[in-house]
């Protein structure tokens, strides 16, 4: 036997165990000065962290992170950093961000302290594995202090000095003066009437004000918002007998100002005759919106006929245009915009207002096609007298409903009868009056955009496929001049007729955008389609139409993959922390160069930095105009940013049967076997012409298994960032 099995190791090599081994040389940044060393010392500097093995190279702490930059807008003030030039040879780099706050007394003594406990850092302030953080809640004319810190395994292990970055952010943001009390006018079981006062008159001109506002019982990570012109509001959509917490901040043209302290009202009890004592007050407090408002609206309901005997109908009907006054709902001469019916006292007013009631003995329905979420989806055909009969699919409201269902599901009706336009799906009409109740819409042969592409899968040539984006663009255009934002654009919810024509439907999950164009709501934690929606949605509910833009590159990707799910089989939250990490989809197999980047652009981080409607209207026309631009095709499998030498060992954690298994391609094992692909880590460097080279004909299954590597290397990016995690 050679002595190195049997003898002591020299200087400079080692030998865990004794025994018939062979010594190994000392690893990276580490020796042993003397003979038979069972370990292998780390050199100054560098260090091992509990659980590396003494084969692995000893690694040191990372340099500070580079390039800290700030951001602020009216919500949040976000912070990036670029990666440490040096990541001390690790794998495990994570970043925390400290802060203080730094006020300047009036003696002119600087004092830092640690920052208030409520700023809020989303997704965290500490363990962060991408490079931004956005801070919420801060407050206004403050200075403060963030120390971006890098730290990886070793961190702390040495006397070095922590690797910090530091910047200095100052919110002053104008506007001197806070709200000052807010009081609450009067309350139904859904509406709360608030009012309050500028405390003094601020320098710049006010331009709104912003009303937060969330349930006192839940956390307040969800919460809404609402903005209004005068110095009142009529909150709507409020559950009974439910105690909420305001706070009002001034928006100033030179920007906003801290919020007031928070004030806590109650909604008034379920019953509708027992509604707040403050109702009583609604014509005190139409001082508050304007004597003159009062005297038009009796003239209106006057002149409407409307004027009904009861002083409970007038002053819901006072409240409603006091809401949509107040909510700025009400359009602009000239200019159509959308109001939402949640500011309607009663929900079937806007029904009223925007559907047309139809005879039930007009509607002969024919067949089930589907399960609607409150009831089934039926086709049949719409008799007018008259008129010739149409097709039309009919939604159901199925039996045993309450009341809060029947105004769910009715609220999709009012919100579609106020639109028109070719790629808008179009309402007939609504049976309120008898059993069951239904919404009439116009019929779409092809059924819903994600399934018809799936069944029809590499059938369109491309310019077939952006003629159908561009209906899809043309219904968003006018949805968002409208200013309404969809919040739930997905293939899923376009509808395709026999012409291949796309139209926009599915109005569940709207919610209002004001006219300003700044204007977007947060959510109040209702359930988000996390795949489909922009990062600033899901992180603090800012939808808006740039939100809806994110989604539309979503639908884009859908369309030109054929109904592929967007981020395949990873969970949401992976997709969630792999955008942040600023990873992207990749071009689907066959999509034109063109059109990944128009999906890139619509998925910038920057909501402000996302092109609108009208922009990709305009880009589509220039593509369809001049469709040579569409011959250039993103090469699928390379387009990632990775390249195979840069992927890194990791874990087998599924054998090539479980993949293929897991994508129902098991038919294809041997192939891959044959020609040599034997590990998951070989099959990610594939490419089309290399499937089809081991055999694999059938486009659709080629497209099904590049999809799947590129969700593999999506994977390995992931697991690359963040580490395995079973
Ligand atoms: O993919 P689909 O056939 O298209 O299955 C769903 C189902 O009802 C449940 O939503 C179909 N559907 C909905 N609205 C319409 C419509 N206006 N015309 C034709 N099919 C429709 C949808």
């Amino acid at each position: 036997m050679p002595s190195n099995y049997t003898g002591a190791c020299k200087p400079g090599s080692f030998k865990a165990f004794a025994g018939n081994t062979k010594c190994s040389k000392c690893p990276p940044h580490s020796s042993s000065h003397d003979q038979a060393a069972t370990v292998c010392h780390c050199d100054k500097s560098f260090f091992r962290a509990l659980k590396d093995p003494s084969t692995m190279a000893c690694t040191r702490p990372p340099s500070a992170p580079r390039n800290v930059v700030s951001l602020i807008n009216d919500t949040a003030l976000f912070l990036q950093w670029m990666p440490p030039r040096d990541s001390g040879d690790r794998k495990d780099l994570t970043y925390n961000v400290l802060c203080q706050r730094c006020d300047t007394a009036d003696s002119g003594l600087t004092q830092c302290e640690p920052c208030e406990p409520d700023l809020r850092f989303i997704p965290k302030a500490l363990g962060l594995t991408g490079t931004s953080v956005a801070i919420l809640e801060y407050a206004v004319h403050a200075n403060y202090t963030f120390h971006v810190e890098a730290l990886n395994g070793v961190s702390g292990l040495g006397v070095a000095a922590r690797s910090l970055a530091n910047i200095t952010v100052n919110t002053h943001q104008a506007g001197p003066a806070l709200v000052g009390v807010v009081r609450k006018d009067w309350a139904t079981e859904n509406s709360i009437a608030l009012s309050w006062e500028q405390v003094e008159q601020p320098p710049a001109d006010i331009v709104d004000y912003e009303v937060k506002y969330y349930e006192r019982e839940q956390e307040q990570l969800s919460y809404s918002s609402t903005r209004t012109r005068t110095a009142s509001v009529v909150v709507t959509g409020l559950r009974p007998s439910t105690v909420y917490v305001f706070h009002v901040r001034t928006r100033t043209t030179a920007g906003f100002t801290a919020y007031s302290p928070n004030f806590e009202f109650s909604t008034a009890a379920e019953d509708p005759d027992v509604a707040d004592q403050g109702q009583v007050l609604v014509m005190v407090t139409a001082s508050v919106g304007g004597f003159s408002l009062l005297v038009i609206l009796t003239l209106f309901l006057l002149i409407t006929g409307r004027c009904q005997g009861y002083i409970k109908a007038r002053m819901k009907s006072e409240e409603k245009r006091r809401t949509r006054f107040h909510s700025g709902h009400v359009p602009f001469s000239g200019i159509k915009t959308y109001v939402d019916p949640d500011t309607y006292e009663d929900p079937t007013q806007a029904v009223e207002e925007f559907a047309k009631e139809i005879d039930p003995s007009y509607i002969c329905i024919e067949r089930v096609i589907g399960a609607g979420e409150f009831g089934e989806v039926c086709s049949g055909r719409l008799r007018l007298p008259g008129r010739m009969d149409v097709p039309v699919a009919i939604k159901t409201l199925k039996g045993g409903y309450s009341e809060q269902q029947r105004r769910d599901f009715l609220r999709e009706a009012s919100i579609m009868g106020q639109f028109c336009c070719t790629n808008i799906i179009r309402l007939e009409g609504v049976v309120t009056n008898s059993r069951p109740v239904m919404i009439v819409v116009e019929y779409m042969e092809n059924g819903a955009l994600d399934s018809f592409l799936r069944s029809r899968d590499g059938q369109f040539t491309v310019l077939q496929l952006v003629d159908m984006l561009r209906g899809i663009t043309v219904g968003m255009t006018y949805l968002s001049d409208m200013g309404y934002v969809h919040r739930d654009l997905a293939a899923r919810n376009i509808l395709v007729d026999k012409n291949l024509v796309c139209k926009v439907s599915d109005f569940g999950m709207s919610r209002v955008l004001e006219d300003d164009s700044e204007a977007a709501y947060t959510a109040t934690g209702g359930k988000i389609p996390i795949r489909w929606t922009a990062p600033e949605a899901i992180a603090y509910g800012k939808f808006s139409s740039a939100s809806d833009v994110w989604s539309y590159g979503i639908v884009m990707w859908e369309v030109m993959s054929y109904g592929e799910r967007p981020y395949w089989e990873m969970s949401n939250q992976d997709v969630i922390l792999s955008i942040e990490e600023g990873y992207r989809l990749p071009a689907p197999m066959g999509c034109p160069v063109t059109l990944h980047q128009l999906m890139l652009h619509c998925w910038q981080k920057e909501a402000g930095q996302r092109p609108n409607f009208t922009d990709v209207l305009s880009f589509l026309d220039k593509l369809i105009i001049n469709p040579g631009s569409l011959l250039t095709l993103a090469n699928d499998a390379q387009s990632l940013t990775d390249s195979p030498e840069d992927l890194p060992d990791y874990p087998l954690f599924i054998s090539i049967g479980d993949w293929l298994d897991s994508i129902k391609m098991s038919q294809y094992k041997n192939n891959f076997l044959a020609a040599g692909y034997t590990t998951l880590d070989s099959i990610s460097t594939m490419n089309t012409d290399d499937i089809r080279r081991i055999g694999i004909c059938l486009i659709g299954h080629q497209r099904r298994i590049i999809s799947s590597i590129q969700s593999l290397r999506l994977q390995l990016h992931h697991i690359q960032q963040n580490g395995f995690q079973v």
